[in-house]
């Protein structure tokens, strides 16, 4: 059996509910997984909540809650908001829970034994928002040397548990040669292998006086502190176990993971500290770890603690998921930033779905009726115009491969696009009605035979990026089953069975008047 495609999210804090910065990664991951699962019948997504350290403690005592109830309350949001995005994940593994803790713990014990976490005390340099010790040459003006931070640093004296990431750096660089696309995209890679280059210091995995968080094994006085914990759900989600022969099947046909997928903010700690803890537990490496760019809102990154953003929740309850998925995906390459806007979600809605998808449904489906009764002509002889259509229908599921294998969401997208305009630009050279005037129900059959087809070949094509629409035009074409349960070698032209009765033609997207205030948001038309 072939390796299982295995997707993963960042494991997000539960110190607020999710925005649409956490939304845009965990999207990106549904997307891959669909795709994978429609491709090779199978696949695995990951995402989940990251409950200990200081983080979440701070946001439940600001709430006067309880930590456990303010987590649990939280992840609700998270699942909520998820389900409402038709997110379909996997498994949704918390911190919290026993699975996790419990190989936490012991992977914990396993470094300890084997030497790779040992106990010191260290003095130096220390940034509390990166949870990071830096090197001495490393610190400018006390200031944090990540660059996606730059706070001031603290000069600390702490007797705790240390990993020799030092180690590493030779066997990372060693591994980064080796492994050209480890990390993508190259400007990310480059970033991580000068900041190995420079030096590694050991880092601290524990922390004392830590209220909410997993007790060191055999002192615990001392938590095991947030990367460890965190980094490892990767592999607790799945049944790993540090007594390799007590792994569950899932981890051996999950692991390693094909795609860990993050922002900016984190890549240090998956190209480097994450690579080393795998290496020191004598475990692959992920294939792929991609980075990319933020959503930003006027030129500043999108975060809970800015805010200044409207909620989630009532974006979906305004635009609906589909076009919120589309415009992230669609809008700008992946590994760059992105400027959110509501204007823009809009401008997409109105021209590529609105325009460009529905009005190709609309129109198809509408003839149908309106010619045959709405049942499904059957084709007759091909003209080279046809031909043309069939040939673009039939590259589509190569095309989409090939830019989704790089996390090219966006061209993949384009590339949906362009078979849809091509499509409409089909029916205005056929003219349809003309063919009706003049008598020939053959040729009219032939196009709206491969025109129907083509909307078919489009809600395949469209249904891990827009799973609601897709849905929906399966439906109206009335076709056997669940667009998203469809065999791989449905994905072809020429599939579509003549003589079926199609169901009732309704808009897909309704449009929304541009205006700057998208609060009040205002339908225009149906398409
Ligand atoms: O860092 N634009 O959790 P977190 C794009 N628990 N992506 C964004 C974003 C934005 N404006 N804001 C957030 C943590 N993200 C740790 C992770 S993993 C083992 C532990 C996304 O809640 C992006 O994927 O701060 C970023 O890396 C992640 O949310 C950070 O989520």
């Amino acid at each position: 059996m072939s390796k299982i495609f295995y997707v993963t999210t960042p494991i997000y804090y539960p110190n607020g509910i999710p925005h649409v910065g956490t939304a845009y990664t965990t999207i990106a991951a549904d997307i891959l997984a669909r795709w994978h699962k429609f491709r090779q019948g199978r696949s695995f997504f990951l995402t989940g909540t990251d409950e200990h350290g200081q983080k979440v403690e701070k946001a439940a005592k600001s709430r006067n809650l309880p930590i456990q109830e303010h987590v649990n309350e939280m992840v609700q949001n998270f699942k909520k908001a998820w389900e409402k995005l038709n997110i379909q994940y996997d498994d949704f593994i918390r911190t919290t829970e026993n699975r996790h803790t419990q190989v936490a713990v012991k992977i914990f014990k396993t470094l300890l034994d084997k030497g790779e976490i040992y106990k010191g005390e260290y003095e130096g340099w220390y940034c509390v928002s990166c949870e990071t010790f830096w090197i001495e040459s490393q610190v400018v003006e006390k200031k944090c040397p990540n660059s996606e931070c730059g706070r001031v640093v603290e000069w600390v004296k702490a007797e705790e548990y240390f990993f020799k990431l030092s180690n590493y750096q030779k066997k990372l660089l060693e591994y980064y040669d080796s492994h050209p696309n480890f990390v993508q995209p190259t400007v990310r890679f480059n970033e991580v292998k000068s900041l190995v280059t420079r030096g590694l210091l050991d880092i601290c995995v524990s922390r004392k006086g830590l209220e909410w968080g997993i007790p060191v094994p055999g002192d615990p006085e001392r938590s095991i502190y947030v990367w460890i914990d965190a980094l490892t759900n990767y592999i607790s989600a799945i049944g790993y176990d540090p007594e390799q022969s007590a792994s569950s099947e899932l981890f051996r046909n999950l692991w390693p993971a094909d795609v860990h997928l993050v922002g900016k903010d984190i890549l240090r700690f998956h190209a480097v500290i994450w690579p080393a803890i795998l290496m020191a537990l004598n475990l692959p490496l992920p294939q792929t770890l991609y980075v990319h760019g933020w959503l930003t809102m006027s030129g500043s990154k999108i975060s809970k603690s800015r805010g200044g953003y409207r909620d989630l929740m009532e974006l979906l309850e305004i635009y609906g998921p589909d076009p919120l998925r589309y415009f992230l995906m669609r809008e700008t390459p992946f590994g760059q930033d992105l400027d959110f806007s509501e204007e823009g979600i809009i401008r997409r809605l109105n021209t590529d779905l609105a325009n460009d998808l529905g009005n190709l449904a609309h129109r198809v489906l509408s003839m149908i009726h309106r010619y045959f009764n709405g049942e499904i002509p059957a084709p007759e002889t091909l003209e080279p115009l046809d031909l043309k259509l069939k040939e673009e229908a039939n590259n589509l599921p190569e095309t989409i491969e090939k830019f989704l294998s790089s996390l090219q969401f966006r061209e993949a997208l384009m590339s949906i696009n362009d078979l849809i305009v091509l499509g409409n630009k089909y029916v205005d050279e056929t003219a349809p009605w003309k063919l009706k005037k003049e008598g020939k129900e053959k040729r009219l059959g032939t196009v709206l035979y491969l025109m129907a087809d083509l909307c078919r070949m489009t809600a395949l094509a469209l249904s891990p990026f827009l799973p609601a629409a897709a849905s929906n035009l399966w439906r109206q074409l009335n076709l056997e089953g669940d667009v998203h349960l469809q065999p791989f070698s449905e994905f072809s032209s020429g599939k579509l069975v003549s003589g079926r009765k199609i169901g009732e033609p309704s808009p897909l997207f309704q449009k929304i008047a541009e205006k700057k205030d998208a609060s009040s948001k205002e339908e225009i038309s149906n398409v």
